[in-house]
């Protein structure tokens, strides 16, 4: 009888552990012997935790449901641009226990000291994961997947509005290589008419740029930087928005042309639909490639609720919760037991998940360095200027 009890306690405590649930099972009977027995850790955080995501990336009522079910309080903010991110867990001090940076940026975060390692134990879904996409991660990013949980990955690349799109071309026909419409003077002359815009951040535009003309896009060669300067400087005066609120700019017809995010296009796309909308929105699939990207969720090195952080990081990564966001953000998963959950639609999106074919074609993150950073934000900078 007792027997029985012990094991079935023991289960439980298990269960509720895989659960992520708060309880723990209580102190064990004292040993008998003098000196007091060492407490079961017990989660003494208060029961809050505070996020800093990219916008428009996680699926509506999915952070209540973790309030509710967890009891913990979330603060969760948004940024636009890895820069932002940066800026902030370089300042120290962010207040974020959880952050979501690229994982171009997440490379020099980790050497940095800025982030702190996991503890896997505390993470059981992370068997959830895609084998060879951690491998990846590893290899180039974070050594024995120590850091960085994935969020979602996807690619920058061109999105139109193509009703408005094929009226400014007139006769011309659409190109090959769809990254001519944001850069070549011959298309940009007539698309500015309905507007062109551009992610604002150096480091979505100046990859794009040096893979346009031909060049590395993590390039570290000075001469590289200024000849996709020099490229840049044609199309300025064509370029109407650099935009932090790109969904709506081409949801709400601001602009028809723009160097976006795939999901992010698929979402304009939705959502000009809801609107009832006549034109169709499309993210494209340029003949040369597009610039895969990888997000990646992690533990800041101050972070003042690692026990809630790790909670949540076990949340996201439920099957159900990554197919969630694949399905109603318009991201891949890196879940590979999520996939199954992805609805058909999305997942014979081509400009979602993408084929085999095209994925061979695209453009694998890589990092940059520090110098490489700062000659981007220059090069960057002089283009927006105009000078
Ligand atoms: C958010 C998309 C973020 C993608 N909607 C760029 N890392």
């Amino acid at each position: 009888m007792m027997k029985k009890f012990l094991w079935s306690f023991a289960l439980s405590a298990i269960v509720l552990a895989g659960c992520g649930k708060k309880e723990e099972p209580p102190a064990p009977a004292p040993a008998p012997v003098a000196s007091a027995p060492a407490a079961a850790p017990v989660n003494t955080e208060e029961k809050v935790l505070n996020i800093y995501n990219w916008a428009d990336y996680v699926p509506e009522g999915m952070i209540a449901a973790f309030e509710k079910e967890s009891g913990i309080k979330v603060n969760y903010d948004t940024f636009e641009t890895n820069e932002a991110l940066h800026a902030k867990l370089v300042a120290g001090n962010s207040g974020y226990d959880i952050v979501v940076p690229g994982s171009v940026f997440a490379k020099p975060q980790i050497e940095g000291g800025l982030l702190q390692p996991l503890d896997k134990s505390k993470i059981p879904n992370l068997s959830n994961l895609d084998a060879p996409i951690m491998a990846t991660l590893a290899a180039k990013t974070d050594p024995d997947n120590k850091h960085l949980v994935p969020w979602a990955w996807g690619f920058t690349t061109v999105g139109i509005n193509k009703t408005k799109v094929a009226k400014a071309l007139g006769k011309m026909p659409m190109p090959e290589n769809a990254w001519d419409l944001v850069f070549k003077p011959e298309y940009t002359s007539k698309l500015k008419s309905c507007g062109i815009a551009y992610l604002d951040s150096p480091t979505e535009i100046i990859p794009v740029a040096l893979h346009y003309i031909g060049k590395d896009a993590y390039s570290n060669d000075p001469a590289d930087y200024k000849l996709a300067t020099e490229m840049l400087a044609k199309v300025r005066k064509d370029v109407r928005i650099f935009s932090s609120t790109m969904i709506d700019d081409v949801a709400g017809g601001k602009a028809c042309v723009a160097i976006g995010w795939s999901g992010d296009m698929n979402i304009a796309a939705a959502r000009a639909k809801e609107n009832k909308s006549k034109d169709e929105i499309e993210a494209l699939l340029p003949s040369t490639g597009a610039l895969i990207f990888f997000d990646t969720m992690a533990i800041t090195k101050d972070a003042k609720h690692p026990n809630n952080a790790h909670a949540f990081i076990d949340f996201y990564l439920r099957a159900e919760n990554a197919a969630r966001m694949s399905n109603e953000m318009n991201y891949p998963t890196a879940n590979k037991a999520g996939v199954p959950l992805v609805k058909p639609e999305i997942a014979g999106n081509k400009t979602i998940f993408v084929e085999a074919d095209y994925f061979a074609k695209m453009i694998p993150p890589s990092s940059f360095t520090n110098e490489a950073r700062e000659a981007m934000a220059n090069a960057y900078n002089s283009f927006k200027k105009g000078k």
